[in-house]
């Protein structure tokens, strides 16, 4: 065996120092191997039959001044999609309602922008308002911001904002002209510092090398904070735009790079992002093996096509998949994630000693327990887990608890 599978994983940490080379020995494991590992790592911190849904709305669509050569709505390439003007409010809302009833915790509104004008962030700021009251987590996606400009999206609500790394910082400059890396850096740290959460993730398939997509991997990685979500892309090789001939990326590759990202950013949702309407069934169910645990829901992504809603709601019911619910997104909160019940103790109908009594409603809050039986002995209970310290496997054992009340006494 080699040095390299002989080394486990380490899994309780989470690391900002890998080296490419570590990267690409992940990327150079057998298949299965490699696999393998993605999966325990995912156990440790996700329930592995949830998926996380976000859909997608073109806000503003085509007409864009940046010359990325995947993107079918720059100005600079031929047949590209025709420029579209905001879209109005009412609209945006009626879109994310029907994304919500179809299935969605997270609505994503993006915009073919260099960057948001002036003129247009007020409008921007009640699209996001509206949406977050219908109890859906936003996301936007509008280009570079300025510092003042994160800090009114955070106050209008939003929860995160997209802003991909798009490819190796070493191969960068072959596909994209217009904006540098560093733009990127700076734009990702005035969304961490306006307290926002990241979402930040890249391409595959743009005929970069094995090597660049573990620079790719190994950037967001090391960014002072693991993105949130970590999209990725599989190439849309749109006509007209200069990657239209990429070479297709072998699909184990696109594997191993969903199972190196979960390896490498444990507790993110990582992204089967673009490209899934070309994906086999037996492919998309690799990813999730591997680690993939969020998707795109609804029949576009911006300008391109994405499988429709019926068809994932069957290949999930084929693979016992569900969709993640908004409170389950946010278990992975660490540190101060504490289960309560909601009625007063622990949920079990007797033995713990808690004032309970009753089915157990389990609320998630990011605040340490003031009694209940989140573990801090409020109910009564023997259990010496400290009030704070639930970790996500706990909350899994209690939300669905199998015997009692899944607090770890011995009554229940
Ligand atoms: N204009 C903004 C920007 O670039 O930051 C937001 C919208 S832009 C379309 C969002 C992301 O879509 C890009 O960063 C890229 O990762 C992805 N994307 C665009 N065209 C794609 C394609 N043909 N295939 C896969 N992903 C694509
Ligand atoms: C991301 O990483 N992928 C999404 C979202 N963030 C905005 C966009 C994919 C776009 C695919 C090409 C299109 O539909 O225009
Ligand atoms: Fe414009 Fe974004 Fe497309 Fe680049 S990826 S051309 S910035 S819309």
């Amino acid at each position: 065996m080699s040095a390299v599978i002989s080394t486990p994983v380490e899994t309780s940490s989470l690391r900002h120092d890998w080296s490419r080379a570590e990267v690409e020995a992940l990327f150079e494991l057998p298949f299965t191997e490699l696999v393998f590992r993605a999966a325990g790592v995912h156990r440790a911190y996700f329930d592995p039959t949830e998926v996380q849904v976000s859909t997608l709305l073109s806000v503003k669509t085509g007409g864009c001044p940046e010359d990325c050569g995947y993107c079918p709505q720059s100005s600079h390439h031929p047949d590209s999609v025709a420029a579209t003007k905001l879209m109005d409010i009412d609209a945006v809302v009626e879109k994310a309602k029907q994304a919500k009833a179809a299935g969605a915790s997270r609505f994503c509104m993006g915009a073919a922008w260099r960057s948001p004008k002036p003129r247009d962030m007020p409008k921007v700021a009640e699209m996001i308002r509206e949406v977050k009251a219908l109890g859906l987590e936003t996301c936007a996606t509008l280009g570079m911001l300025s510092e003042e400009q994160a800090k009114e999206l955070k106050n209008a609500g939003l929860d995160y904002y997209n802003h991909n790394l798009d490819t190796d910082p070493e191969y960068y400059d072959q596909i994209i002209h217009t904006r540098t890396v560093q733009d990127r850096f700076d734009t990702l740290e005035h969304v961490r510092d306006a307290g926002l959460k990241t979402c930040c993730g890249g391409i595959v398939g743009m005929g970069e090398t094995r090597r660049q997509r573990a620079g790719l991997l190994v950037t967001l990685a090391n960014l002072p904070a693991h993105p949130d979500s970590v999209p990725i892309n599989r190439l849309v090789a749109v006509k007209g735009t200069p990657l239209a001939n990429a070479p297709a990326l072998d699909p184990f590759e696109f594997v191993r790079t969903i199972a190196v990202a979960r390896i490498l950013m444990p507790k993110s949702m990582v992204r089967l992002s673009a490209g899934r309407e070309t994906m086999s069934d037996e492919l998309q169910a690799l990813c999730f093996t591997a680690g993939a645990n969020s998707i795109f829901h609804g029949e576009k992504l911006l300008t391109t096509g994405n499988p429709d809603t019926e068809y994932d709601r069957a290949l999930f019911q084929r693979l016992g998949l569900r969709p993640m619910s908004v409170q389950e997104t946010h278990l992975n909160d660490l540190p101060g994630l504490t289960i309560v019940g909601n009625d007063g103790g622990c949920g079990s109908s007797g033995g713990c000693g808690c004032s309970g009594g009753q089915t157990a409603t389990l609320t998630i809050v990011n605040a340490p327990a003031e009694g209940g039986c989140g573990g801090g002995g409020g109910c009564g209970c023997s259990s010496g887990a400290p009030a704070g310290g639930v970790t996500l496997a706990d909350a899994m054992a209690q939300r669905q608890p199998e015997d009692g009340c899944g607090c770890g006494c011995s009554g229940c």
